[in-house]
């Protein structure tokens, strides 16, 4: 372009030498107007587009520093990144190196796992041993224990035994005695059977055992009865009609409390029936004990009370004669 302008320039030179500056007012003027003017224009258009080149340079080299600038900031971005990316490759063998390492640590408590479960069975068993053989010590234990309950058991058993050997012998005795009491009640009731009735009561004469006053008293009331106590006549009269001669019998007068006022042991009173032998009672103040025989018939007679002699015992209740 440059050059074209300038050659279009040098020729527009060589014609103007032909023209006389005389004639610049009209001609050459109008010639050289006509001569330039495209160039001018031209020149202005180059300028122009020049202008806008160098516009359009600038906004390249503003672009392209602004690239350049984007670029230092891409290229520094990406220093950045690649910084980090191996700030991440270095966190990444680290996180490998941790892994490595955890899982060694793994595996190590892996295997303390497994040798810990190992110890733990073996301790198992030795608990089960243990758990084994404290039940044999606690088995034995209450064995010792039930043989010791059993002892003494068994001491309360032989006392027991003993309470009951005593109980045994209390009950042999008891029933010794209540066979005693029986056979007595059976004598008695086979002497009541000896009651016989005179008149309109029951009597029975002793004509073989002897005994003191105070024995047949005794005696009567075992079986039953009493001393016999006549109240008349009539009871005297059948009584002595049963006696046998020269025998000797003792009734239920005496007169113990007070000398010669002789009490009926029967009625606790006074006797109203007496049926003295003559002179009797008699001074002596140790006979107390009213008997029958003393003389030839059956009058009464005080005499010693502790001298043995026959008695006539009389039933104090009628019943037990009944089954006569
Ligand atoms: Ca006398």
């Amino acid at each position: 372009m440059y050059i074209f302008l300038i050659l279009l320039f040098i020729w527009n030179v060589a014609k103007a030498d032909e023209c006389q500056w005389q004639e610049l007012d009209d001609k050459c003027l109008k010639y050289c107007w006509i001569t330039f003017k495209p160039a001018l224009f031209n020149l202005i258009s180059t300028e122009k587009q020049l202008e806008e080149f160098k516009t359009l340079q600038l906004n390249t080299n503003n672009l392209l520093t602004t690239n350049l600038a984007l670029t230092k900031s891409l290229e520094n971005q990406l220093g950045l990144k690649e910084t980090q990316v191996k700030q991440v490759e270095q966190n990444v063998e680290a996180c490998a190196s941790r892994v490595r390492t955890t899982e060694e640590s793994l595996q190590e408590q892996r295997n303390m796992t497994e040798k810990c479960q190992n110890e733990k069975i073996q301790l198992s068993e030795e608990l089960a041993s243990t758990k084994s053989l404290q039940n044999q010590l606690v088995a034995r234990s209450s064995l010792e224990n039930v043989e010791s309950k059993l002892q003494n058991m068994e001491n309360q058993l032989r006392q027991v035994e003993g309470t009951v050997e005593t109980c045994r012998a209390s009950i042999k005795s008891t029933e010794e005695t209540l066979m005693k009491q029986r056979t007595l009640k059976e004598e008695c009731q086979n002497e009541r059977r000896k009651f016989k009735k005179i008149g309109q009561k029951y009597y029975h004469i002793e004509n073989n055992e002897k005994l003191s006053w105070f024995s047949a008293l005794q005696r009567c009331a075992e079986w039953g009865g009493h001393l016999v106590h006549l109240k008349s006549d009539e009871e005297w009269n059948l009584v002595k009609e049963k006696l046998e001669m020269g025998y000797r019998y003792w009734v239920d007068l005496n007169d113990l409390q007070t000398d010669n006022t002789f009490m009926s042991a029967t009625t606790g009173e006074e006797a109203k029936f007496v049926k003295w032998h003559s002179g009797e009672p008699g001074p002596d103040n140790n006979e107390h004990c009213v008997e029958l025989g003393r003389f030839d018939g059956f009058d009464m007679n005080d005499f010693y009370c502790f001298e043995k002699k026959n008695f006539i015992c009389e039933s104090s209740n009628e019943r037990v004669f009944n089954y006569n």
